[in-house]
């Protein structure tokens, strides 16, 4: 047997509204406001927890150190740490902002990651994103190539690839803008790589494209992949708000669901189709049953299209419900058995839904078995993680408490306390340092 397992990340202590999403409409237009870093993971484990009571495979990906110190010193602050971080609070909000930020629970931007069905060597292929287009985010990739070789560790089965290049070459927001469509998990699939800009390309765009064409062609050439296919992201898409495919599409083995203004090549579909062979599902919902605008309010595409026993549940943020149309275009589309809503507005005021939540690993039964155990989510797991949230997270944090040394403390005693609980040994700087 062969499943797709979900590694959701589990938000950090840090979740803050910094504004810093780049042609991200939420992130923008909640910056400053308060959060509830406690609610967040909780909420985001919640939908963990009703998946895997589903019977599916759930993992849970650890949070980053933040507020990120080393940085803040290479920008030249010095003194003890909590010098660093009175100065940086006084001096440069933004900067401390830029390296607080909790985005690491978006680990669909994690990495690319292709199944053994699909590559030459027969290993699951596993690329970090450098995800160089923001700086808070930037400085994810060190750290979540350390958590990917803890947890699939197994160098018989699993191939571990350096992030791309930094430089505006080869930006790379990962399995955010890929897709793999085969008739079953198990067999050999296409991967689908949606890219906004190439790498000269200078456009007037009101936000620039994330990923290039080159980043993704390096990403499925490492992997070694038979079938990739490129398709170009709709500038329109990109203009409106969709920062990621996965804000406007999202497929699930021979089923493609995604909006018309997804992709800008007309032939795309066909293209698919020629690289699939028969049976792939397309699903279209057109610009006038769902404008632009209300995808991306109600964020349905970044769903999460997962198969439960045989029936296939698409697994929804909760504001679809505000977007009668939304609900009325899903629930027309036969191939999906049910509609799963859950309330994720904590991430989903930074741009963050379902699909962002989660990376999607697809497994064989002997690859799961290698799989770090303590990162998958049981009764017991789930029961450890809330009791952890509510004994370390606070339920509100402004932007001027990030500069609170107490919560670089909290934090770093939480986080230490979770490598324990995931068996995940010093994946962190400050445990390294010590
Ligand atoms: O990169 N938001 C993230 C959201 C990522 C969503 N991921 C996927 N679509 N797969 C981003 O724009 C906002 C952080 C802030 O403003 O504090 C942020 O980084």
């Amino acid at each position: 047997m062969t499943v797709e397992a979900n590694f959701d990340g589990l938000v950090g202590p840090t979740h803050n509204y910094g504004g810093l999403g780049s042609g991200n409409i939420a992130s923008i237009t909640n910056a400053q406001a308060i959060s509830n870093p406690r609610q967040a993971a909780l909420q985001g484990l919640a939908k963990s927890k009703a998946l895997a009571d589903r019977g599916l495979v759930q993992g849970i990906l650890p949070p980053h150190e933040r507020p990120y110190i080393p940085k803040l010193r290479q920008e030249g602050i010095g003194g003890s740490d909590e010098q660093v971080l009175f100065q940086a609070a006084n001096r440069s909000p933004h900067l401390l902002q830029t390296y607080s930020s909790a985005a690491a629970m978006w680990t669909a931007n994690a990495a690319t990651v292709s199944p053994s069905a699909d590559t030459a060597d027969g290993k699951v292929h596993f690329t970090p994103a450098n995800l160089v287009a923001q700086p808070h985010r930037a400085i994810e990739a060190p750290v979540t190539s350390r958590i990917l070789r803890a947890i699939f560790s197994d160098e018989a089965r699993f191939q571990h690839h350096l992030p791309l290049p930094v430089g505006t070459n080869f930006t790379d927001e990962g399995a955010a803008n890929h897709t793999r469509l085969a008739r079953s998990h198990g067999e050999p699939g296409i991967e689908l790589f949606v890219w906004g800009r190439r790498a000269h390309d200078f456009t007037a765009d009101p936000y620039l494209p994330r990923q290039t064409y080159e980043a993704s062609v390096e990403v499925a050439r490492l992997h070694g992949l038979t079938s990739p296919v490129f398709v170009r992201q709709h500038p329109a898409a990109i203009a409106a708000g969709v920062f990621h495919n996965d804000v406007i599409a999202v497929g699930d083995r021979d089923l493609l669901l995604h909006h018309e203004l997804a992709f800008a090549d007309p032939n795309v579909i066909e293209q698919l189709r020629a690289a699939f062979g028969n049976g792939l599902i397309v699903r279209t919902i057109t610009q006038e049953q769902v404008p632009l605008s209300d995808a991306i309010g109600s964020y349905v595409f970044n769903s999460q299209l997962v198969d439960v026993k045989g029936r296939r549940v698409l697994v929804a943020p909760d504001d679809i419900d505000d977007y009668p149309n939304v609900r009325e275009a899903v629930e027309r589309i036969e191939e999906i058995d049910e509609i799963l809503t859950f309330n994720l507005r904590q991430s989903m005021r930074n741009g963050g839904g379902p699909a962002c939540l989660r990376l999607r690993v697809v497994l064989t039964d002997e690859e799961l078995e290698s799989v770090n155990r303590a990162c998958l989510l049981s009764d017991e797991r789930y029961d450890e993680l809330t009791a952890w949230v509510n004994r370390h997270y606070r339920e509100t944090l402004r932007p001027e408490d990030l500069g609170d040394p107490a919560l670089l403390g909290e934090s770093r005693a939480a986080l230490a306390e979770l490598t324990d609980i995931l068996n995940l040994g010093n994946i962190y700087d400050f445990q390294r340092r010590e």
